[in-house]
């Protein structure tokens, strides 16, 4: 006796692979960036977020226009973090009088009076690295680096740079605080609408700069990013996500150890099929499901 079956994969939602089709849309009229965003997520899916140069090939590929365009990419601004849990929220600010006040201004310092100003990442400065656990966590480190070779170093040789998260916090490290250093902290900064991040990025030469906060491609060179002021009016670009689904049927023989009586078997046979597909790039937003026929079943007696 044989035994069939019938399987639903269903391929859906946000993802980068083969696997998976978006469609981009471009939508001739002009908006500004908040309501082409609204736009989009009334008619489609959102605005255009961009992975990887395939994206960027799509996105040139889908309009015959030589122009700016808006596409999902923003920056949020007054969102500040801390690098150790940076999904936590931001309880506690001390900001020095007139701080923050930096366009480019992306990552936090504090004074030897405990006052804090946003200041240029790429500046050389000691640190404070925390040390989860130890009897003293705050470790003052007296070599000058930018902000991301200090975190780079907090996270080798201790937890993370330090966060702060109310006043008293806030005093115990300024007690320590012989000059100048990087905190944790920095601004979220540039985001897709959509909230996906694959860490791509394709900015125009020498961009991003200025105070624009949110972000056009150039279609006329390459299809590159910059900012721009939100409240400007562009054509832009939206995205579709297509759901795909395919219905496999497969086919056991009497002699496999499998037994379709056994109720645990249909999840063990998806959970070694899903695994399979996965090798093959099924991204974890899909679905693998049985099919139940019409008499309550997935598994089918077939006969030989
Ligand atoms: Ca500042």
């Amino acid at each position: 006796m044989a035994w069939s079956t019938f399987l639903a994969l269903l391929l859906a939602g946000s993802c980068g692979s083969a696997v998976c089709l978006r469609e981009y849309h471009f939508v001739p009229q002009l908006m500004t960036w908040g309501d082409a965003q609204a736009f989009c997520r009334q008619e489609y899916t959102d605005l255009v977020a961009l992975h990887g140069a395939e994206d960027v090939q799509l996105l040139l590929s889908t309009a015959d226009y030589a122009g700016s365009a808006w596409i999902g990419l923003y920056n949020d601004w007054n969102v500040w973090r801390w690098s150790f849990n940076d999904n936590k929220s931001v309880p506690y600010l001390n900001w020095n009088s007139g701080e923050p006040n930096g366009v480019m201004e992306l990552c936090v310092i504090m004074y030897t009076s405990g006052k804090w100003n946003d200041y240029g990442c790429f500046i050389l400065s000691p640190f404070a690295c925390y040390d989860e656990g130890a009897p003293d966590p705050y470790v003052m480190v007296n070599e000058a680096m930018n902000w991301t070779e200090a975190q780079a170093y907090c996270r080798a040789y201790y937890t993370d740079l330090v966060s702060v998260m109310d006043q008293a916090e806030n005093q115990k490290i300024q007690r320590k605080v012989t000059s100048t250093i990087w905190t944790g902290m920095f601004r979220d900064g540039w985001k897709w609408s959509d909230q996906s991040d694959r860490g791509f990025k394709y900015w125009a030469d020498n961009q991003p700069s200025g105070s624009g906060k949110c972000a056009v491609a150039s279609l006329g060179y390459r299809g590159t990013w910059s900012p721009d002021t939100c409240t400007s009016q562009w054509p832009f670009f939206c995205y579709r996500d297509v759901k795909l689904e395919y219905r496999i049927k497969i086919r056991l023989a009497s002699g496999s150890s499998l037994d379709p009586r056994d109720p645990g078997m249909n999840g063990t046979v998806l959970l070694q099929i899903r695994q399979k597909l996965q090798q093959c790039g099924l991204t974890e937003d899909s679905r693998v499901t049985w099919i139940e026929q019409r008499n309550g079943q997935a598994l089918q007696e077939t006969g030989k």
